[in-house]
């Protein structure tokens, strides 16, 4: 049977089953929080205003993979209406589909006025009460001091002991932001955000947010991949027949590709998709087409024939790791190249990742590191 990864593997409906988050700011007037978004998202997306409250209520700037849910910030005085409109965006999107609701919050104070409101905590604490994940940025940390900024944290860290609170300077100005460089998080807010967001966005949050090279790499090895290896196991631990089951594998296989590639914003880039596809299929005459069929019991050091279930699933289950991480493992190498000034091929660099040497020390790997898990499932 021939490996077709794209067969019938259509990018853009994949595209469309991704979940785009939805991230509201929300927050002090003034406290930067147009300006976080267009920092966040690289673009200048929201409107900026100059110390002057921009009335736009609540706006939405859909971007390719993350949503970011712009509000008006609140003003002394007027706390009521802040929360009252803001918690009823929340809840009335959360009678919604899941795509629609308010999937994370990030609560934003102004340092350079560096002022905590009961509305700020009640706030804060009726959005936990919702079970988003919520945190605090405290931004314009270049118009303060250390001394108001730990008295900041100290009195957030005391009334809402659970909630993660981040530096920002999401100045426009070069200078400033350079000025306060090693003192405010961008990066843990990133992986605060990627560790909190919810499994299903986790892929669009990586290529959304810019998430560094080395923490993509490491979400998709460590979390990702695994996850789908024991998807394709379970798949075909239901299965009896090898067709049934190379049809199951290549299907997951191939959304594994394609979300691969997204996390690394490589996806519809040239058509690298179908680049994987074929240097899977020509490395080594399809005897590495990472599915299960008699061509790749030399490749197995589980014994030879594949005619016992269990190891079938164990196949399953350590050929879709070895393809995902050696697919991770190029993005990794392609783009960290590419930043470095290097054109080497993506198709070169995975042809050198996709030796046999390379693909059974992933298979042991699997093995030994979830492979008894997998047996034992299928023994139940
Ligand atoms: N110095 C400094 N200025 C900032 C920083 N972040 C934002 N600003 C400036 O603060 C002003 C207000 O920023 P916005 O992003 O509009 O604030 P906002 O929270 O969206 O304000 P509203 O929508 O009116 O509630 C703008 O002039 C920004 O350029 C920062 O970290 N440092
Ligand atoms: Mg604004």
């Amino acid at each position: 049977m021939d490996l077709e990864l794209t067969k019938d593997f259509d990018e853009q409906e994949e595209e469309k089953k991704l979940i785009t988050p939805n991230i509201l700011i929300c927050g002090q007037t003034g406290s930067g929080k147009s300006s976080i978004i267009n920092a966040m998202s690289g673009k200048q997306i929201a409107e900026i205003g100059d110390e002057v409250p921009v009335r736009n209520g609540i706006k939405k700037y859909k971007g390719k993979s993350i949503n970011f849910v712009d509000s008006d910030g609140y003003e002394i005085g007027k706390e009521e209406k802040f929360i009252s409109d803001i918690l009823g965006y929340i809840d009335a999107q959360s009678e919604e589909d899941y795509p629609e609701r308010v999937h994370m919050v990030w609560y934003c104070f102004n340092m350079g006025v560096a002022r905590l409101t009961d509305g700020d905590l009640r706030m804060i604490s009726e959005i936990e009460k919702r079970k988003i994940p919520v945190c605090c940025i405290l931004n314009r940390i270049d118009q303060t001091d250390g001394g108001s900024l730990n008295t900041m944290r100290g009195e957030i860290e005391k009334r809402l002991p659970s909630v993660t609170i981040f530096n920002f300077c999401a100045s426009p100005e070069r200078e400033v932001r350079e000025s306060v460089q090693g003192y405010f998080d961008e990066e843990k807010l990133k992986n605060w955000a990627l560790a909190n967001i919810p499994a299903d966005m986790k892929i669009n949050v990586m290529a959304g947010l810019s998430i560094s090279l080395k923490s993509r790499r490491k979400q998709l090895s460590m979390k990702y991949i695994p996850s789908q290896a024991a998807q394709a196991a379970v798949a075909v631990g239901m299965n009896f027949s090898q067709v049934a089951d190379s049809v199951l594998l290549i299907g997951l296989q191939a959304r594994m590709a394609y979300h691969i590639l997204k996390s690394y914003e490589l996806s519809g880039i040239g058509n690298l998709f179908t680049t994987i596809q074929s240097v899977i299929v020509s490395a080594g005459g399809k005897k590495l087409a990472l599915t299960i069929g008699g061509t790749l019991v030399e490749l197995i050091p589980v014994g030879g024939k594949i005619i016992v279930k269990g190891a079938n699933v164990l196949v399953a289950g350590s050929l879709t790791y070895a393809l995902g991480m050696t697919i991770n493992e190029t993005c990794y190498q392609y783009s960290t190249g590419r930043k470095k000034g290097s054109d080497a091929e993506f198709s070169d660099i995975l042809k050198g990742m996709m030796t046999k040497e390379n693909i059974n020390r992933l298979v042991d790997e699997y093995t030994k590191k979830y492979g008894k898990q997998n047996t034992e499932d299928e023994e139940k």
